[in-house]
This record gives C-alpha cells, structure tokens and sequence, in this order.
C-alpha cells in the first residue's frame, strides 16, 4: 500500500507511536492514544516504542527509569497490543534514534522550536533552567518516527504541534538533500473520542502524568474505589447534566466526564447526553466510575501478571528492539550516504 500524504514518497504505509516512561499510564494515555494502537495493528505494520530519552529531559530517578519502561510495555501489551504483530521496543535500545535526532537538529530552525507550546507549559517562567534536552524534545521526536519512514503516527491532540513539526523537518530534508520523498510527511491521527482528556480538577488542563495531583487523573492501575473517589471528587458544577452537546460549552469539566464516558462506552457525547441529560451528577459519576472499573480492571490485572515476570518482558523488548534495528539500519545508511557523513564500519 503506496501513503497518500505526500505524493512524491512511495514507500510502504508504517504506524509509529510511543509513551514516556515518566511514571503510570492514565485515562488520557488510553484513550488518546493505546485504544488506536491496538485497532491499528489489524491493518498496518505498527512499531510502538517507550520513549525513556524522552524522559530524561526532565528530572528522573535512574534506579526506577529501567522498570518504568517494563510497566509502559506491560500496558500495551495488556491493553491489546499483540507483541508478535506489533514492534514493541525501547527507544533507548536502537541507536538510530539519537543519531538522526542530531542529523534533525541540523536540520530544524531555532524559530520552529521556540513556537512549541508544550516547551513553554513545561517550562513555564523557567526556560533558562529546563535542559537543552526539553526544549529539543520534538526533535528528537521527528527521529523516533522518521528513523522507520513512519507514515501514521496516532497520537493525543496534544501531540498536533509537534507532529507538524516532524512534517517540516521531513520536508526540509527532502529539500535541503535534494531527496525528493525520501521522507514521507507523517500524518497524525488524532481523531476519534477521547483525542484529549482533561484533569479531573480542572477542565482547563489536561490529564497529565506529571500534575502533582494524583485526584487529577485515572491511572490504568487504579482499583475501583480509588476510581470511584476520584470520580466523586472530580470537579462539576452545581447545574444538572444538560440535554445536548451544544449545552456543554462553558463547562470544561462537565464536557469532559462526559467525553469519557462516551469514549470508554462507545457511544457519542450526544447519546450519552440523551439518556443522562437533566440528572445530576451523584447519579452519573457512579455510573461512569463503573464503567471505567470495568475497562480498567482486566488491564490492570494482566499488567499485574506481566510485571510478575520481568525476564519475559525483557526478551519481549529485546527482540522488538532487533525488528525496529533491522527496519532502521538501511534507512540510516541512505540518511548518511545523502548528507555525505562518513558513517561507523567504514
Ligand atoms: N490527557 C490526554 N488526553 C489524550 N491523550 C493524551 N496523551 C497524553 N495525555 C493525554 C497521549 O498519550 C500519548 C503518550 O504521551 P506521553 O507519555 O508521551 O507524554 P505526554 O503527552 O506528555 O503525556 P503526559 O501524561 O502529560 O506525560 P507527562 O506528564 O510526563 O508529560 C501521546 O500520544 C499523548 O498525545
């Protein structure tokens, strides 16, 4: 199957996607991104990676990152993604990655990297003190997915911005190299319910690994109770539920349970509304609390009988790491022969 997004690039269709190992997976991460992992991987070759480079543009603990990394794999693998079709690897495991990173750097203009909004949430007043590695983050993410010619990235909507700046840098490459389609332009897929999930505290914000506040988010691992805690505490409004989507504008918070519970049941923020518009909310946060326990629960069960036998994990990661090698390698090679480096083995 030829891509369609950039007419001049002929290679084969290819999903490239990952997660940082910055702490557990929550609501958002599934819904954003692990639920369109596990469909895509009936139609296309798919390579799934736990991004632990990424997570060390920020503060982390060395002794627990190699762990982290086995809990992101156990989550899709228990969340549906099958290691044997798919190509379920450590970014770190792959050399390709750091290295067309700083070809991409070379490539990338100043000005792009400074329009990221992500790098300016993060940093907030204090971009002198975040690394050169944050900021430099969605380069490094071009690489992960240009380092296999990614054609389909699924992602959460957070992730738009830097996925076009995957798109750009592609572009300028082809250009600057006179290689014309050698890089596809990575499209994102974005669409579908549950494309950003806010914090259960505030509306505004999105559901994030790393708010301080554990009330403000899911995790997969939660158990029903502390599910129906959150969800109980979660913030709303004092209104009762209202009868159509239009209705929902002005009430960030509102929308969002709702969006949740029409991602997890499958249905359109329209039908949820339909059977729960003009109820309150100590009737429908119970009912979507156990919604979410009943689509948690078998995840969080598996991932617990993963984790029971890191050794397998390990061999699991390892052969996936091998199958990205092997797609990654003569990519490489033609990266290098086209800028003119000299490359290792020489
Ligand atoms: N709230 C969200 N709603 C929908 N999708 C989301 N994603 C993250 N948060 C939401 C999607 O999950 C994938 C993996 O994200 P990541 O681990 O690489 O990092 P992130 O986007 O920065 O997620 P977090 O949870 O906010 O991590 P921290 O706090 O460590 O930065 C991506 O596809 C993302 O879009």
């Amino acid at each position: 199957m030829t891509d369609v997004t950039s007419p001049a690039y002929t290679g084969p269709r290819r999903v490239f996607s990952g997660m940082q190992p910055t702490g557990g997976l929550h609501l958002g991460n599934y819904l954003g991104a692990l639920v369109k992992f596990v469909r895509l991987q009936d139609d296309n070759e798919c390579l799934y990676c736990i991004v632990d480079l990424h997570a060390i543009t920020v503060d982390h603990d060395p002794k627990t990152l190699q762990q982290q990394c086995r809990e992101v794999a156990a989550a899709y693998i228990a969340a549906g993604v099958d290691p044997e079709r798919s190509i379920i690897f450590v970014q770190s495991a792959v050399l390709a990655h750091t290295e067309l990173a700083w070809i991409f750097n070379c490539v990338a203009r100043m000005g792009w990297l400074q329009r990221m909004t992500q790098f300016k949430d993060k940093a907030g007043k204090n971009a002198e003190r975040m690394s050169v590695g944050l900021f430099d983050y969605p380069v490094l993410q071009a690489a992960d997915i240009l380092a296999y010619k990614g054609t389909h990235v699924p992602v959460g909507e957070d992730q738009k911005q830097h996925l076009e700046l995957s798109r750009d840098i592609a572009a300028k490459f082809n250009n600057d190299f006179n290689a014309p389609g050698f890089f596809p332009l990575p499209e994102p897929l974005i669409q579908g319910p549950g494309a950003r999930i806010m914090s259960l505290r505030d509306g505004k914000k999105k559901m994030s690994k790393s708010d301080p506040s554990d009330m403000s988010r899911i995790n997969l691992t939660d158990d029903a109770d502390a599910i129906a805690n959150k969800l109980k505490r979660a913030t709303t409004d004092s209104l009762p539920i209202p009868d159509t989507v239009e209705a929902l504008e002005g009430r960030a918070e509102v929308e969002n349970l709702v969006g949740i519970y029409a991602a997890l049941s499958g249905e359109t923020p329209a039908q949820v509304l339909g059977v729960w518009g003009g109820q309150g909310f100590a009737a429908f946060k119970p009912a979507l609390a156990d919604l979410a326990a009943a689509k948690l629960a078998p995840i969080a069960d598996e991932m617990r009988r993963l984790l029971a036998d890191p050794a397998a994990l390990d061999r699991t990661l390892r052969h996936g790491a091998e199958r990205a090698h092997a797609i990654a390698a003569p990519i490489m090679d033609d990266v290098r022969r086209i800028v003119g480096l000299w490359g290792p083995g020489r």
